[in-house]
């Protein structure tokens, strides 16, 4: 069925950006979105985003600007402060990172001096860029030593591909880093901050936890809180949190001084107060006892979508889920399968989600062995694990029929007939 449409109004003198707006939503609307890292985020925060603050310049922080005209902006960005130090129990917040990867680097300027050693996870082992990957420039400016995961076991009392904190602890005592990070953007198990704590004390380093992907969980009590055990904590916004695009730190208010310096003038100029708006949104919905609920389902979803997926043949990399995300070793699937072409097979099957890195894959970065799913998204929509587990053979179908142009328009059509019973936006007009 078709109605007017939200953007064509917006965007009366643009059609042709309206008309773009307008298939995204229709995409986003009838096709499954599996990507770990995405979410669907609320109209309220939807209408912040779009809002007039996209206007103001507010170099500086609340009280302290180098603009004039901030007394609105001053209170917006101190309710995103307050109320994520209130989310998280946190000392102190800055909210200004325009992503994650700026408020990683921001703790890093603040925190250390050019040169100094980081000990962080890899990225072939599920690491984000920003912890040292030789493409990204922190492993220009610092120097990065390495962790990542035990061995593959095939004996089912020995989980394998965990978090190696044996190495963690042997690497710390032989190099000595300033900085400890723990964090991962492709790890499907729970983290705890605590099993860094001591090893960071033994070796006198500060430990940053990026929180980028749990940050929802942890906000809505289905993982294990960080806070008040790193020094530093960073993540997105956008993730399971459910936000708008960005980033933000918290911090103990020891630290406070150096952070905010670091991200304002250290790193960004002008804050994105609209973002800002937007974020101290989330975080108001991200406290209601809704979301606690919301972030439980996630997480069994999560182990919903594993389990089918393991009795559909695919290997769990880690043996399982303990969160929103699950990564799949597709070569017991099928070996010939690699993770370029399942994710372009899937996107025309209506099923969106990325390829990725397993530990130890013999493909490069680009082709891959794995996938990467999560739940944070469709959960938001209304899945529960039935839907998951119906994805689980949707998704399995359409790899294994994948030569089969027919069988893959039959699966799409099934996804878009799942989609249309848990749609993310029902109060938005358009095609729906
Ligand atoms: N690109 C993000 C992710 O997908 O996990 C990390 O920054």
């Amino acid at each position: 069925m078709s109605s007017p449409s939200p953007f064509s109004a917006w965007l009366a003198e643009d059609p042709e950006v309206a008309g773009l707006l307008e298939d995204e939503l229709l995409r986003q609307r009838t096709t499954l979105q599996l990507i770990a890292s995405e979410n669907f985020t609320s109209p309220a925060v939807l209408a912040a985003t779009g809002s007039v603050l996209t206007n103001k310049y507010a170099e500086g922080y609340p009280g302290r600007r180098y603009y004039g005209g901030n007394q609105v902006v001053d209170e917006i960005e101190d309710l995103a402060r307050q109320r994520l130090c209130e989310l998280f129990g946190a000392e102190h917040a800055n909210v200004q990172p325009h992503s994650g990867a700026n408020a990683n680097v921001g703790v890093y300027q603040a925190l250390l001096e050019p040169g100094d050693t980081i000990l962080a996870m890899r990225l072939d082992q599920g690491g984000h860029l920003t912890h040292g990957s030789p493409a990204s420039i922190t492993s220009k400016i610092w120097h990065f030593v390495s962790y990542g995961l035990t061995p593959a076991s095939d004996d089912p009392s020995v989980p394998g591909e965990m978090i190696d904190l044996d190495q963690v602890r042997d690497l710390a005592l032989e190099h000595r880093p300033k900085l400890i990070v723990a964090g991962a953007t492709a790890y499907a198990r729970t983290i705890d901050a605590a099993d860094y704590r001591g090893i960071a004390d033994e070796v006198g380093a500060l430990l940053m936890f990026d929180l980028a992907h749990p940050a929802g969980l942890v906000a809505g009590g289905a993982h294990p809180s960080p806070v008040g055990i790193a020094d530093v904590v960073t993540f997105t916004t956008h993730k399971t949190l459910r936000g708008p695009r960005g980033g933000a730190i918290l911090s103990t208010e020891e630290l406070a001084k150096k952070i905010d310096g670091a991200i304002f003038p250290g790193l960004q100029g002008g804050p994105l107060e609209h973002a800002i708006a937007a974020k101290a949104v989330a975080f108001k919905e991200a406290m209601d006892p809704s979301f606690s609920v919301y972030a439980h389902q996630v997480v069994a979803n999560a182990a919903a979508l594993a389990t089918a997926l393991e009795a559909e043949g695919f290997r769990l990399v880690s043996g399982g889920t303990d969160n929103h995300l699950v990564l799949l070793d597709l070569r017991s699937f099928d070996a010939e399968l690699t993770g370029k072409e399942a994710q372009e097979v899937m996107d025309r099957a209506g099923i969106t989600a990325n390829r990725n890195t397993i530990p130890d894959d013999p493909r490069s970065p680009f082709v891959t062995s794995g996938l990467r799913l999560g739940t944070a998204a469709e959960t938001t929509a209304g899945m529960g694990e039935t839907q998951m587990v119906q994805i689980a053979g949707l998704l399995s179908r359409a790899l294994r029929e994948r030569g089969d142009e027919d069988a893959i328009a039959a699966v799409r059509a099934e996804v878009a007939a799942l989609c249309a019973a848990f749609d993310p936006y029902p109060t938005l007009a358009g095609e729906g």
